[in-house]
């Protein structure tokens, strides 16, 4: 129970109102619908900035500060009784995959600022102030690297480098930040990370385990580490009428065969190695002409630090052996490199201690996606919470969730926030 300033004792959990949550849901995922009941919200596009103004007059009718930093990183500030004290922030992302679902990311953020509404409905005052932020580009897929706005804000990325990325269509993140700034203005503040006082976010689980075990949340202790590769692959351009095999500097052909090698160099009978590629570009992309370049991406990720060293440390050398069989040559630059991230005891323990009052039944584990909390929990201490979702779908348009988890998860982060902001 938290004293409030009428002098009701009441948890902020009391106030977080599902039917609130969810219609809140429902109106975001209008922003970059798909025919297929998904969502397609590019990071930095129309629909991202909608998004962003959507959220901002829901922040605006509550009176509640918003601004953004350099690298569009999005804050609604809930004051607290202390202006010095550092910020508790909560977040997670409004981008989404192409064929993406209506709750990946969204729900972080939704929580979040349904944290800020349930504090106020409580009229429960913290000593520090109360964030819900918004990160830039959290999926990587227009823009890479992936969690490049959290990553930002913690110092992972030099600033200018990543403004100067480009998306396949040649517009820069630049570009597309100030697109985003005219279509939803907002304040930007100078400086690219502050000081935090700690950090929890909200996820779907993303994964079938809370739904297999009957559990109505996840304490999340650790998030896998992951690393990603930009492979490109050169031969020969040539006709494919009047060119013999045996005179082929084929790069699609280089290219699958390091694909195939590499799935042979990562087998793992225990299946906790995850090896995607999940991008695979061919040039010039004639079908009577033996392609020329090949440019493909891999994500691997581990929950071992000294797995994934050596799982990664051995793709460029299977990726020019391959090449060489085919008299290609073969390009491989590392443009993510995320260690396993256990989560910060503290926040971890907050957030079990606010499961175990509310009587859900709970367990730890593993995050095996990526999140922003993972950059975050190097500068604060840093939780997660886990609720179901069907089937553990996500990165697909048929990701779907609850009402009464996603309000079970909320209300695990109101009482946490509540605690860690008048702690
Ligand atoms: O890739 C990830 O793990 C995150 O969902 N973007
Ligand atoms: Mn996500
Ligand atoms: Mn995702």
């Amino acid at each position: 129970m938290v004293a409030t300033t009428s002098g009701r004792n009441t948890r902020a959990s009391d106030h977080v109102r599902e039917d609130r949550l969810w219609q809140r849901h429902m109106e975001m995922a209008k922003l970059g619908a798909t025919a297929k009941g998904g969502v397609n919200r590019q990071a930095l596009s129309a629909e991202d900035a909608a998004a962003r103004k959507l959220l901002g007059g829901w922040a605006a009718a509550r009176g509640y500060e918003m601004f953004t930093d350099p690298i569009g990183n999005l804050f609604v500030k809930r004051p607290g009784t202390d202006p010095d004290a550092k910020p508790v922030l909560s977040g997670s992302h409004l981008d989404s995959q192409p064929t993406g679902g209506k709750f990946d990311g969204t729900y972080g953020v939704l929580a979040a600022f349904e944290v800020l509404e349930a504090l106020d409905d409580a009229g429960i005052a913290t000593k520090r102030p109360v964030m819900a932020v918004a990160w830039t580009n959290e999926e990587g897929n227009r823009f890479q690297p992936g969690c490049m706005g959290s990553g930002a804000f913690v110092g992972e990325y030099q600033l200018d480098k990543l403004l100067e990325g480009k998306d396949p269509t040649g517009a820069t993140v630049r570009e597309a930040f100030a697109s985003v700034l005219a279509a939803a203005p907002v304040p930007v503040i100078p400086q690219l990370g502050f000081p935090v006082d700690s950090y929890v976010e909200a996820h779907i689980e993303q994964g079938p385990i809370l739904e297999n075990t009957g559990n109505e949340i996840g304490v999340v202790t650790l998030i896998q580490g992951m690393r990603r590769f930009y492979v490109d692959v050169l031969g020969d351009e040539a006709h494919s009428g009047t060119t013999p095999l045996r005179m082929r500097k084929d790069a699609l052909k280089a290219a699958a065969s390091m694909v195939l090698a590499l799935e042979t160099w990562m087998a793992d009978p225990t299946d906790t190695v995850r090896y995607t590629v999940g991008r695979f570009e061919i040039y010039p992309g004639s079908p009577s002409t033996v392609p020329g370049k090949v440019h493909f991406l891999i994500d691997l990720r581990h929950p071992e630090q000294e797995t994934l060293r050596r799982l990664g440390d051995g793709i460029a050398p299977i990726c020019a052996a391959e090449a060489e069989k085919r008299g290609c040559r073969v390009e491989v630059r590392e443009y993510t490199t995320v260690a396993p991230v256990p989560l910060g005891d503290e926040a971890i323990g907050r957030v079990r201690a606010a499961t175990q009052a509310l009587g859900y039944r709970h367990i730890d584990m593993i995050s095996g996606a990526g999140h922003d909390a993972m950059h975050i929990a190097k500068v604060a201490p840093a939780g997660m919470v886990f609720v179901p979702c069907w089937k553990g779908i996500s990165h697909n348009e048929t990701e779907a969730a609850n009402a009464g988890d996603l309000a079970n998860g909320a209300r695990v982060l109101a009482d946490t926030l509540a605690a860690l902001a008048n702690r």
